[in-house]
């Protein structure tokens, strides 16, 4: 192995020594401790430390890094204390997740580190989003994300690639070729002669170079952090490498050929990197023992305090919370560099009394003290959204043609015009890339929308949603603010993919809140309100209410809070209980039943939902039916019929009744459509109640 220590000083190929040595000893006694039962889990990075280290150490402390689950170099050439890193192992309260994640499934702002999800693919667009966020501020930094070379066969890599080339993001891709995913040969895994090759594909850069060896890393991460800067654009690294262990310990090696240990054992990254150093007598016998010394003490000590770690303490409390972020007063989160451009709309200036304090950037205005005219719905939303974009000019738009285009529902027109491309961003077609991107906009002090073209394509993003915004408060405290917008619903003629109601996906998953309009004031102060919460939303707009559904909206930037029902009409024959447009076809019910005392509660947000709210409308009529354009099993229907049962038997004098749309998949044909919808049903499900 050719080395070369260019201008390195003596100190620097020492330290570029200790911060390699250091993982494979650190490993080495975690494999002890593992057979002793005293942690869980190991996917061991043995022989492939110099990649994580060398990148690490080619790179500033404050760039962000997104490793995998074999870079424990990453993290100790980042500095984290072993103890802690032990406690997170261990599944301790006090490691880096609290005892809510495995291994290296963590992240930590404070060490620029982007812990990974065990889907493997999803880091890569979380990487596109930090360098977004790094490009718009006109930063000089770059982001490195690592892939497995089997994680390149997942779509995310690709998109995540794409995106990073078509907005010319300085993104770092490392691949990590190790020969095996789990157990799968390369020859399964890709037809290729290399995975550099595919950077071509793509319109960017890359270099394939050897993994073991640490300054040749370095010195190339080097340069390709330099060129990224300066070009502002991607570059793709292919690293050689070999994991001399098994997947993870308890899956073994039996599918490699026995010689592949013996010719890459003469490759290991350290011996001859040590080799090296004695031969340009950095180094002697008698350092390297210090050497090793020093750092068994360290480790010694480090897992004396890391196993002293106090016991877990479980408090339910605790757990529930975490789950969202705390929505914070808002001072106004502006990209460094830019001057808070406040809010210039003469409309509002008038009435900017509501609640603003001294070095708040938000003026929440209270709807009535403004002056209201008629929108439609699609006008309310438009309006909810520009007004977002001049109150934060950290909100950055992504959709597929949202820009000049103005969006397939014109929501967007003329914001390129006001707010410029930068901030008003058409995607390539990659739902997953840009959700991910989302998310390291939000790391990186952004905040984002995005534009569904319609609801039902959030299936090619759903991991990124359920498992990446979704869960990372929780795993680690880093909050997602991110508005996803859903044109949803049927009553067009739209056929199975354009048309369905798809928010009880979403309405399961911790982590999310969802809401669900059905006026157009309350589909513009929600939307605010969405934009301004520091957790990921959902934000359902029914297509059909766009343009056949208007009403009095206040001129003013103002909040509907979240989590908040609205009584639509009292009554006393029965109640129904519904959002969307079922909130429309309950009001034409009633209007033309007017024999009939019907109560409506429009629930407006589903997760969290208004329990008081259920409660009251429960006890205001005894006669519940819950109604809603989702199909009947497994809709939120059922959710709230079950909570009633549970919390309001006494006060029923019918049960619980649910009128929702057919178990199927929405038809195209109009009158196969209508008799698909939830409305078909509604008289006879109303009079079975009455009835009862
Ligand atoms: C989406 C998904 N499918 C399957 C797995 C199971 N799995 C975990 S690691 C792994 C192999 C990964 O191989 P590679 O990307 O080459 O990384 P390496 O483990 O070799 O470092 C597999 C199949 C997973 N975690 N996620």
């Amino acid at each position: 192995m050719h080395f070369d220590s260019k201008d390195l000083t003596h100190d620097q190929l020492v330290h570029i020594y200790k911060s390699l040595l250091l993982p494979r000893m650190i490993e080495e006694k975690m494999l002890v401790l593992l057979r002793q039962g005293k942690i869980s889990k190991w996917f061991s990075g043995i022989g492939q430390e110099a990649i994580a280290v060398g990148v690490t150490l080619a790179l500033e402390e404050d760039e962000w890094i997104l490793p995998l689950h074999r870079n424990l170099g990453v993290f100790t050439s980042r500095h984290m204390p072993l103890h802690k890193l032990l406690m997170q192992w261990q599944g301790n309260q006090s490691g880096y997740s609290k005892g809510r994640e495995r291994s290296f499934h963590f992240g930590n702002a404070q060490h620029f580190i982007c812990g990974m999800i065990s889907h493997l693919g999803p880091q890569l667009g979380i990487a596109d989003g930090i360098a977004l966020a790094h490009k718009l501020r006109k930063e000089n930094k770059v982001v490195v994300v690592f892939s497995g070379e089997g994680g390149t066969s997942e779509g995310d890599f690709h998109e995540a690639l794409n995106v990073a080339a078509v907005w010319d993001l300085p993104v770092i891709f490392v691949i990590e070729n190790n020969g095996y995913a789990l157990s799968t040969p390369v020859h399964e895994q890709y037809r290729c002669e290399a995975l550099v090759e595919k950077a071509r594909g793509y319109g960017i850069d890359g270099v394939k170079i050897d993994g073991n060896n640490i300054l040749g890393i370095l010195d190339t991460i080097k340069g390709v952090r330099q060129y990224c800067i300066e070009n502002q654009k991607p570059y793709l690294v292919e690293c050689a490498t070999f994991r001399m262990r098994g997947h993870e310990e308890a899956s073994g090696t039996k599918y490699i050929p026995p010689y592949l240990f013996e010719v890459w054992e003469m490759k290991d990254p350290i011996k001859n990197f040590e080799q090296f150093l004695y031969s340009k007598q950095v180094l002697n016998k008698e350092s390297v023992d210090a050497i090793h010394q020093d750092l068994k003490e360290y480790i010694d000590v480090e897992c004396t305090i890391g196993f002293n770690a106090k016991p877990m303490y479980v408090d339910t409390g605790r757990e529930e919370q975490d789950v969202y972020a705390e929505k914070q007063p808002e001072v106004g989160s502006l990209p460094a560099g830019q001057a808070g451009r406040k809010y210039e709309d003469s409309s509002m200036r008038e009435s900017q009394s509501a609640y603003k304090d001294s070095d708040s950037k938000i003026f929440v205005q209270k709807p009535s003290v403004s002056a209201v005219r008629p929108h439609r719905f699609i006008d309310a939303i438009k309006d909810g959204l520009r007004q977002s974009m001049l109150q934060h000019t950290d909100l950055i738009l992504m959709g597929q043609d949202i820009a000049e285009y103005g969006g397939v529902f014109k929501i967007t027109e003329g914001f390129v015009e006001e707010f410029g491309k930068e901030r008003v961003r058409n995607t390539p077609l990659c739902e997953s890339a840009i959700i991910g991107a989302s998310l390291g906009l939000s790391m990186g002090g952004f905040r984002s929308m995005i534009e569904m073209q319609f609801a039902d394509f959030v299936t090619m993003g759903f991991n990124q949603i359920v498992n990446n915004l979704a869960k990372v408060h929780y795993r680690w405290g880093q909050s997602a603010n991110v508005v996803i917008r859903m044109p949803c619903g049927a009553g067009v003629g739209a056929g199975p993919f354009h048309s369905q109601s798809n928010e009880a996906w979403f309405t399961h998953t911790p982590g999310l809140k969802v809401v669900y309009p059905s006026t157009p004031a309350d589909a513009k102060g929600l939307l605010i309100a969405a934009i301004n919460d520091p957790n990921p939303v959902l934000f359902f707009e029914h297509k059909a209410l766009y343009r056949s559904v208007s009403g009095d909206v206040p001129d003013a930037y103002y909040e509907t809070e979240i989590g908040k029902a609205r009584h639509v009409q009292p009554g006393e024959d029965m109640s129904i209980i519904t959002y969307g447009l079922g909130v429309i076809w309950a009001e034409h019910y009633a209007a033309d039943h007017p024999e009939l005392s019907i109560d409506i509660l429009d629930l407006r947000t589903l997760l969290p939902l208004d329990y008081e709210a259920i409660r009251a409308a429960v006890n205001r009529t005894g006669r519940v039916m819950i109604l809603h354009e989702d199909t009947l099993t497994g809709g939120i229907g059922g959710e709230i019929a079950a909570w009633i049962g549970e919390h309001c038997f006494e006060k029923l004098d019918a049960p619980v009744l649910r009128c929702a749309s057919l178990d199927t998949p929405v038809p195209f044909n109009l009158e196969l459509e209508n008799n698909f919808l939830a409305k078909a049903r509604l008289h006879e499900t109303v009079v079975k109640l009455l009835s009862y």
